[in-house]
């Protein structure tokens, strides 16, 4: 069966996000705070915000030549050839990286053919000759955004986040305006209770869909204040929250696992706090029990992928005694779902199937991947999530297994294929396979490697070190092969050559030789 939002169908604006999101439908005053740097207190008001970026734009479009198009994001941590693959592949003609990883930016755009004198900083220092993009790109002049008639915000492509999808290397996935700003309308009819009294908390990374739209562009929409962290550390974590009263945060498990665990966390008022919403990875019941019981702040899950803008399923935050732990909550508007069989049977209530959906946020398709795009729709147009889920009668969502082979740390993808093809450059290996494995330790999957070895080389414990130094020199720090490197005799494959990642699963379980 089709299982449909409870929720009214909305009308999604078919404008540009630019005029979207300074649209003002809470009529904020041009001096009302919207940003704060939570380690600085330097703070940014409505108006700045909106001058500036058309500065910005003028400055793409006068200095750059820059024509509409899209934006991608990146990890600042990437090493020099995933951030390259990215450049490569998004076709890429300018890039802008932070200050800390400018060595591997330099040698990323140099890769990827992108000249030095397109490379800039974000900061205000220069530095090897290589200029901040605040002196030289903001121009002198404000650009009045481009508007976008109906048919041209449905097909405009805005962003271009990457994702692996349920299979394969990461894809640059093309979001529309009409999609970002679809989620946006959505996230606030589902009774997200988010308004101008919301002080969010911007821990997560922007260059990921989740922070991307929720946190980056909600703050805008919803006319809230959000207190911006460089990154994770539990002290300056709750001293913002302290100092800046936050009562809204969008988390990940392990943030969670840090708040209940780590003693420090006591030494803090937390009491501004009123929702803790934990989305990109599944939340155990457990956790988001103990938060509640320890500090007395609400814990949800929301869900969604970055191929759906992304948020699919929310609680009811404005009445939580309908929302339900260890559910997802419920679809968002105008968002149709059904569930199918391992035999594409469409399941009713209760019966776990793979999710499928439909609706207004679902992605255009991946960049220059027709074959990718093809195979993640079907011929009604439903996009498969490659996730396992079951729905209650009530309508609310449960993620129950993953299907795919994506494996998250800490909320952050990890393809394995993208493993694998590293760990076959290595001289000893003849085959591979690498598999999330969850540690309750850390509340999170972490990837594992699994080889075969060519003759003439041994097992040993040494090889296993050395194959796992191997990768993780060549990787950002999440895609790390956390779980080790184990031995096995057969990497089990279909036909096809396709690794039957549920049987070396069962096969590995309690038989592993390291
Ligand atoms: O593509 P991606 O990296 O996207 C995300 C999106 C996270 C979101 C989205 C909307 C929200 O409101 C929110 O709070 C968080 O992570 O990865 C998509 C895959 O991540 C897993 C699932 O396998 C997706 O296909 N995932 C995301 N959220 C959950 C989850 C969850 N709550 N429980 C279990 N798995």
């Amino acid at each position: 069966m089709i299982f449909k939002s409870k929720y009214p169908d909305l009308k999604v604006p078919q404008v540009g996000i630019y005029q979207y999101i300074t649209s003002n439908p809470n009529s904020i005053p041009d001096d009302k705070t919207v940003y704060i740097d939570g380690i600085t207190g330097k703070s940014y008001t409505y108006g700045e915000f909106k001058h500036d970026s058309k500065k910005f734009a003028a400055g793409l479009q006068d200095k750059l030549g820059f024509k509409r198009g899209k934006v991608t994001t990146a990890n600042p941590k990437y090493q020099a050839t995933e951030l390259s693959y990215q450049l490569t592949n998004s076709c890429a003609s300018v890039l802008i990286v932070h200050p800390q990883f400018i060595e591997a930016g330099i040698k990323a755009a140099i890769k990827a053919k992108i000249p030095t004198s397109k490379v800039f900083l974000f900061g205000d220092k220069e530095i090897k000759g290589y200029k901040p993009y605040r002196f030289t790109l903001i121009g002198n002049r404000e650009i009045e955004p481009v508007s976008y008639n109906p048919e041209e915000a449905k097909i405009t492509t805005v962003y271009l986040p990457f994702s692996s999808g349920t299979t394969g290397k990461q894809k640059g996935v093309e979001l529309t305006h009409t999609n970002i700003i679809a989620n946006l309308e959505q996230l606030i009819n589902a009774k997200c209770n988010l308004g101008p009294h919301s002080i969010i908390m911007g821990i997560l990374p922007f260059y990921h869909i989740y922070s991307l739209t929720c946190i980056l562009h909600g703050t805008l929409i919803h006319g809230a204040t959000l207190v911006i962290l460089p990154s994770f550390n539990i002290e300056t974590f709750c001293e913002s929250i302290q100092k800046y009263k936050i009562n809204h945060i969008y988390a990940v498990p392990p943030i969670i696992l840090q708040l209940v665990n780590n003693p420090v966390v006591q030494n803090y008022d937390l009491s501004s706090v009123n929702l803790i919403i934990s989305g990109a990875a599944p939340l155990s019941d457990e956790l988001a029990k103990r938060c509640f019981e320890m500090f007395k702040i609400p814990t949800f899950q929301a869900y969604g992928l970055t191929e759906t803008s992304p948020v699919l399923h929310y609680p009811d935050t404005k009445d939580l005694s309908n929302a339900i732990p260890g559910s997802i909550g419920l679809l968002v508007p105008n968002v149709k779902a059904k569930l199918l069989s391992e035999d594409g049977i469409e399941l009713g209530y209760n019966e776990p199937g793979e999710l499928w959906v439909h609706g207004p946020n679902v992605m255009k398709g991946y960049l220059k991947n027709k074959e990718a795009t093809d195979s993640a729709f079907d011929k009604d147009g439903f996009f498969n999530t490659g996730d396992i889920a079951t729905v209650d009668e009530q309508g609310n969502f449960y993620i129950v297994d993953r299907k795919k082979e994506l494996i998250k740390y800490k909320g952050f993808q990890v393809a394995p294929a993208e493993l694998e093809a590293i760990l076959l450059t290595h001289d000893a290996i003849s085959d591979a396979a690498v598999l999330g494995h969850y540690s309750e330790k850390e509340a999170t999957e972490i990837p594992k490697a699994y080889v075969t070895i060519k003759s003439g080389y041994k097992q040993s414990q040494d090889l296993a070190a050395e194959i796992k130094s191997f990768v993780d020199k060549k990787v950002t720090s999440h895609k790390k092969l956390r779980g080790g490197v184990y031995f096995v005799d057969e990497i089990p494959k279909s036909d096809s050559g396709k690794i039957l990642r549920r049987l070396l699963r069962e096969k590995v379980k309690g038989n592993i030789m390291a």
